[in-house]
């Protein structure tokens, strides 16, 4: 079997292909260039692990490159992972995000359509589409309401595959997934900007972490646990739409809380606001800044997995508080 992943140098292509690869797969990977040649989580794939991904180097936004590519490879499975990701800096860049992400995402429809067509895609929507969530917990049936650039281009690129998927009959699947974090998790989105403070923390520093909004609600599970369910969904006999999250919320002040615990130290949580600290032994651990807000939030996440957990047979098997322990040790690890 051979697949191809758009986005093989973010947190997801780290996790899906090894899984791919230890199924035997023969794995190709979509590799944007830089003038660093930074391969990003690429570069954390242990060598005897490297060696056997086929890298093509080229960006979403050239439909020439994906068709090309697609018409040369002929994968059986695609999965698209490639996006500007950041909810943050799509608030600030919205244009550049429908490009990579709007765009992007009609290029590798379009590869599929005329270069492809039996081949198999995922593509990874998001819990964020709930923006301001109807109901509590969301699943497939749960009425999207986007509250950011980044929200609008995955509702706009969710619709152009199912749009595809139903004019083409063409075998092409969306994961709705909340928010999964991981050792390899870029350092800007919250969970990571925890971990690596922690760490530093534990190795001596005094610097306290500086974030935004501490009460937003999110569902956060383990990276490794997702990419299973993403090839779950390409091994069932129609395409389809599947929820994946863990069915548990969390606060921002509780995965600090759960990420300080891990270090022994227990935060006492003092004023509101953006004049709230987390304080421990008289020290501040955790503040906040204006600058970490977003324009408008998206919160009160929890996962209703059900569908996902009947058809593909799929659970998440990692629990908040070992997803914490993951990532704190590793990032004392790699600093020490
Ligand atoms: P990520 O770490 O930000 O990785 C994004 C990947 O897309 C990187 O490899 C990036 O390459 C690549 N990329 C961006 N623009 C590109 C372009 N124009 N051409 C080629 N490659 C491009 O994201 P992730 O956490 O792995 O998430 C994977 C996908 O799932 C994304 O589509 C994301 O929106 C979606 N998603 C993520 C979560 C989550 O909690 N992680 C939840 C729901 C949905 P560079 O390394 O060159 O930047
Ligand atoms: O924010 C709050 C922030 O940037 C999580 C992407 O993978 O998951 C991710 O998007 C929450 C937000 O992830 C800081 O306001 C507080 O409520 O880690 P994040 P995200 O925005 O949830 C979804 C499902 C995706 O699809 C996306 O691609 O944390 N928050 N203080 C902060 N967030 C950040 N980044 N930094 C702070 O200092």
């Amino acid at each position: 079997m051979k697949a191809v992943i758009t986005g093989i140098s973010g947190q997801d292509g780290y996790f899906l292909s090894k899984f791919l690869l230890s199924k035997g797969y023969e794995v190709h990977g979509v590799l944007r260039r830089n003038s660093s040649m930074n391969q990003g989580t690429l570069g954390l794939l242990p060598n005897n692990i490297k060696k056997h991904i086929i890298i093509h180097y080229g960006d979403i936004t050239d439909v020439n490159f994906l068709s090309n590519l697609l018409q040369k490879e002929k994968p059986e499975e695609l999965y698209h992972l490639a996006a500007q990701s950041f909810v943050g800096y799509s608030f600030q860049n919205a244009l550049s995000t429908y490009d990579a992400n709007i765009g992007g995402t009609l290029n590798v429809c379009n590869a599929v359509k005329d270069s492809s067509p039996d081949t198999r895609m995922y593509f990874a929507a998001t819990s964020e589409l709930f923006g301001q969530p109807k109901e509590t917990p969301q699943n497939e049936m749960t009425p999207f309401f986007p509250r950011s650039p980044y929200a609008v281009s995955k509702l706009a690129s969710i619709w152009t595959v199912r749009t595809y998927r139903e004019a083409y009959k063409l075998f092409m699947s969306n994961g709705i997934l909340f928010n999964h974090e991981s050792e390899v998790r870029g350092p800007e989105f919250v969970t990571r900007k925890i971990s690596q403070s922690v760490a530093r923390i534990y190795h001596g520093s005094k610097e306290p972490v500086v974030l935004g909004n501490l009460s937003a609600v999110k569902d956060w599970g383990y990276a490794r646990d997702y990419v299973e369910g993403m090839w779950m969904m390409l091994q069932q006999d129609c395409p389809d739409d599947f929820v994946l999250g863990t069915g548990e919320s969390h606060t921002v002040r509780e995965f600090a809380q759960a990420a300080f615990k891990e270090i022994g130290m227990d935060l006492e949580w003092t004023g509101s606001g953006i004049n709230e600290v987390g304080l421990s032994e008289g020290m501040t651990r955790v503040k906040v800044s204006r600058e970490f807000y977003r324009p408008l939030e998206s919160d009160n996440y929890r996962a209703d997995y059900s569908k996902a957990k009947k058809t593909l047979r799929w659970e998440p098997k990692t629990s908040f508080r070992d997803l914490v322990k993951i990532m704190v040790k590793n990032d004392i690890e790699i600093m020490g």
